[in-house]
């Protein structure tokens, strides 16, 4: 089921993917407002847009020092947007940043469609993808952050959004009626987070004592991270035999995976875990604390790497900057560089010059496995 929050539940019901239009503002040193090269970011985004199920029909690029205050995009790429998402029967336009709920409701009105954020998409992307009871509370309470400083009291909150388009900004009205409807959605939503919270809470004790259980056993506990679709749950797989979900879509694991791993007199347990992605969506990084708390906890925090990566050093570079952000800075790292079976090995190699520690391995063919294995003991021995 495609878009099921951005879109509202008929999207795509004729068995059609809902299409969308991308937009992004690029510095003029080729750099995108975040810092990153736009051109990696965009091609990003069009593979969040596909794992969330949408055809990406067109994007619209501008170059310029920072995105508009109103429109994000200028006002005469703001009138080609509209022109092309008419003309490509678009369903939303998603934009390669965060907006303000202002260039949202500026935006809307003039291209006519629904206007969406990459921090909406990745939201939707968790929706549909999380499991476990856990999981699905901490996409929802992430979803309420995300949704309370947007509220518009047009009743249309962002769950029961019918359809694609919106006519031409009708329903957005703010004052009188709408004002009322406006207070009651926000304390709706805060109640539910509160219900929620506590919910997570209890799960996340359940979790802990399980973690604490083999804490006391003394179960060293290696943790699995990296950027979202490195491999991660390919090398678990490969590691111990199990069978994670190894898919070629962003965020395919949100749930934690615990497998026991047994070399000669040494037995460790090896976590899978949720992916990183640059700008991963604060409200996810604060409801997934306790999930990505794994890897706070563990003895050793593996990072894979997917070497084939044109951008491999930026994704190095995101996930540390989220393991800080959690407080795992400290947790000792082992790097693997994956997917060797397809990286240029100039690329492979020069990865090997930065990180002169880290191992090379495919989790696809199996080269350089046995090499990790013995590794990853010496290490957990050793910590
Ligand atoms: N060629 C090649 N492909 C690989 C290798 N390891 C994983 N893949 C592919 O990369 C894609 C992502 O693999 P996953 O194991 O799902 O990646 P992940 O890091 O768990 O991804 P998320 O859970 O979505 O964050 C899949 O299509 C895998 O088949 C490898 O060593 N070589
Ligand atoms: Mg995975």
């Amino acid at each position: 089921m495609a878009g099921s929050w951005l879109l509202g539940p008929d999207a795509g019901a004729q068995g059609e993917r809902p299409t969308a239009v991308l937009m992004a503002v690029r510095g003029d040193d080729g750099a995108a407002d975040s810092g990153t090269g736009s051109l990696t970011s965009l091609t990003e985004l069009r593979r969040l847009a596909d794992t969330d199920g949408l055809t990406v029909a067109d994007e619209v690029v501008q170059s310029r020092s920072h995105p508009d205050p109103a429109t994000y995009v200028g006002s005469g790429k703001v009138d080609e947007l509209a022109a092309l998402a008419e003309r490509a029967h678009a369903d939303l336009v998603i934009a390669d940043g965060e907006l303000t709920p202002g260039q949202v409701r500026n935006l809307e009105e003039r291209i006519g469609v629904r206007v969406v954020d990459r921090t909406a998409l990745i939201l939707d992307i968790f929706a549909e993808h999380a499991r476990t009871s856990e999981g699905r509370v901490q996409v929802e309470l992430a979803q309420i952050a995300y949704q309370l400083p947007r509220l518009r009291g047009g009743g249309r909150t962002m769950s029961r959004v019918g359809g694609g388009r919106t006519a031409g900004g009708a329903g957005m009205g703010v004052r009188g009626p709408g004002e009322m409807r406006l207070e009651t959605q926000r304390r709706t939503l805060r109640q539910r987070a509160t219900r929620l919270r506590r919910n997570a809470s209890e799960l996340a004790r359940r979790r802990e004592r399980t973690r604490s259980r083999r804490a006391r056993n003394q179960v060293p506990s290696v943790s699995i991270t990296g950027y979202t679709n490195a491999g991660k749950s390919a090398l678990l797989n490969r590691l111990t035999g199990a069978d994670a979900q190894v898919e070629d879509v962003l965020f395919a694991t949100l749930d934690p995976t615990v497998r026991r791993i047994s070399t000669g007199e040494l037995t460790y347990t090896l976590t899978d875990t949720v992916g990183f992605v640059r700008h991963l969506p604060h409200q996810l990084v604060d409801a997934f604390r306790s999930t990505l708390e794994e890897v706070t906890r563990s003895d050793l925090a593996l990072h894979v790497v997917d070497a084939s990566a044109p951008d491999a050093l930026d994704q190095i570079t995101t996930v540390h900057g989220v393991l800080h952000e959690i407080g795992a800075r400290d947790v000792p790292e082992l790097l693997v560089l994956n997917k060797i079976d397809v990286a240029p090995s100039e690329w492979v190699d020069a990865l090997c010059r930065v990180h002169p520690d880290a191992v090379a391995v495919s989790a696809r063919t199996g080269a350089g496995i046995d090499h990790l294995r013995a590794e990853l003991a010496r290490r957990v021995r050793h910590q």
